[in-house]
C-alpha cells in the first residue's frame, strides 16, 4: 500500500461517499457496483485494507473474504459469479481488495 490517503472504499465504509450499502459487519461490507456489468452486480470488501487480494496472507482473513461473498451472492441468488481483478494488469481499478458478485442473468453470462 502507498500513503495516498484513504481508499475511495474506505471513504464509502466511513460512509463519507454515498454507497447502495446490501450487507455489513465488522470486518466486511457489500455494496452495489456503480456501474453494473450484470444484472445483479455487488462489490464484497474488507474493511482491513489490502490493496489487492494477493496481499492477504492469512488463511483466515482470506478464508472468512470469501465466505462472506458467498454468503452475500446467495443473498440474491441461486447461482452466481464471483470475481476478482488483480492488479492493473488484470483490470483492477480500485485499489482496495473486493469481489465482484455477478448474478441475474435469465440464461447464465454469456446469454446477454
Ligand atoms: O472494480 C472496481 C469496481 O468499483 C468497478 O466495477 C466500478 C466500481 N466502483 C467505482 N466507484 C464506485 C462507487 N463510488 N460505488 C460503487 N462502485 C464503484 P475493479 O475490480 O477494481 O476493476
Amino acid at each position: 500500500m502507498d500513503n495516498a490517503g484513504p481508499t475511495l472504499f474506505e471513504r464509502i465504509i466511513a460512509r463519507e461517499i454515498p454507497a447502495a450499502v446490501v450487507y455489513e459487519d465488522d470486518r466486511f461490507i457489500a455494496i452495489r457496483d456503480i456501474a453494473p456489468k450484470a444484472p445483479i452486480h455487488l462489490l464484497v470488501i474488507p474493511k482491513k485494507v489490502t490493496a489487492r487480494v494477493d496481499e492477504i496472507e492469512d488463511a483466515e482473513e482470506m478464508g472468512q473474504l470469501w465466505l462472506t461473498a458467498v454468503k452475500v451472492a446467495r443473498q440474491h441468488a441461486a447461482d452466481y459469479r464471483l470475481a476478482v481483478n488483480c492488479g492493473p494488469g488484470g483490470g483492477q481499478v480500485v485499489f482496495h481488495t473486493h469481489i465482484h458478485v455477478l448474478a441475474g442473468w435469465e440464461n447464465g453470462p454469456d446469454s446477454d
